[in-house]
């Protein structure tokens, strides 16, 4: 038996759901597709995130295709679809990853912070060009392996320095604080030359001239850009919702600050992972990914148009 991508049961803002293929949405001149990767086998702190795709979409029921901010309407803009889930194969993380890879689609909903190592696969065979990184996160997850295992949300920094066309001094890490960080991960970060702004940086520099110098990192000889957001890099009392929550982080403004003005730059590819609907009981932290979403569109469609 083979697994399809079905239908999710509601979708995000209500959209049209659409498969997840790149002839379909060309054909249907979508700019904005979402799809879900309901995984969280690579969580080494507690499970949970593989729920976030329904969470995200449970969450956005509330919101409708116009976002005021921008005076723009995500469904006429960009014929933004739901691309429902990627099918996951039960208990196979290299089958999950495998079919994590075939989504066509340019928002991507975690699952955990394993993700990227799959998406930056699939977006470096695609790109015909060097790849820029931005993540923001608590944490580095640049742990090369985890008693063995490489695929873990603890590692994805280190699948994607290893891209062929992904330079590590094109990536950036934004938000990085607290002790579940390591010493071995710092040591790794600065061997490569990824570039940290760690969270007194933002203190200090505020947040606009971190994202002025950030885009300018990852943007130098780059072609694409591949924007994760870690929930945990939100401060925990604003986005309490995630896999390991952590204190003194940014706040919803500046991450919204931060998203637009990716979205004013141009972002080839985005995702938020971490997010764990059973911690998140207000919905605020599902509330929060949904600004990031339309804040970035939103922004987009400001700038340049759709
Ligand atoms: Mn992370």
């Amino acid at each position: 038996m083979s697994i399809i991508s079905l239908p999710p049961p509601s979708t995000f803002i209500g959209a049209p759901f659409m498969e997840a293929r790149a002839d379909l949405l060309r054909a249907a001149g979508v700019k904005a597709a979402l799809l879900g990767m309901p995984y969280d086998m690579g969580g080494i702190w507690r499970t949970g995130a593989a729920d976030g795709p329904r969470g995200l979409r449970d969450a956005s029921r509330q919101y409708g295709s116009y976002f005021f901010d921008d005076d723009v309407d995500l469904f006429e803009a960009f014929k933004l679809v739901d691309c429902g889930n990627a099918p996951m194969v039960p208990a196979n993380p290299a089958k999950c990853r495998a079919a994590m890879k075939q989504g066509a689609a340019g928002i991507f909903i975690g699952g955990d912070h394993s993700i990227p190592a799959s998406i930056g696969e699939a977006l470096s065979e695609a790109t015909p060009g060097n790849i820029g990184y931005i993540v923001f996160d608590a944490n580095m997850d640049a742990e090369e392996e985890v008693d063995g295992e490489r695929f873990s949300n603890w590692s994805e920094a280190c699948r994607l320095a290893e891209l062929p066309n992904l330079d590590p001094r094109n990536m950036v890490m934004i938000g990085i604080r607290g002790s579940l960080n390591t010493r071995r991960q710092f040591e790794y970060v600065k061997s490569k030359g990824i570039t940290i702004f760690a969270m007194r940086d933002i203190i200090e520099l505020g947040i606009v001239e971190v994202m002025n110098r950030a885009l300018a990192i990852a943007g130098r000889g780059t072609r694409a850009l591949y924007v994760s957001f870690d929930t945990d890099g939100v401060d925990a009392a604003y986005a309490p919702g995630t896999s390991g929550p952590e204190p003194g982080g940014l706040t919803s403004r500046e991450i919204i600050t931060a998203a637009r003005m990716l979205g004013r730059h141009g972002v080839s590819i985005f995702d938020i992972v971490e997010l764990c609907p059973a911690y998140d009981p207000s919905g605020i932290t599902a509330r929060l990914a949904c600004y990031l979403i339309f804040n970035l569109l939103g922004a987009a469609y400001s700038a340049r148009g759709a």
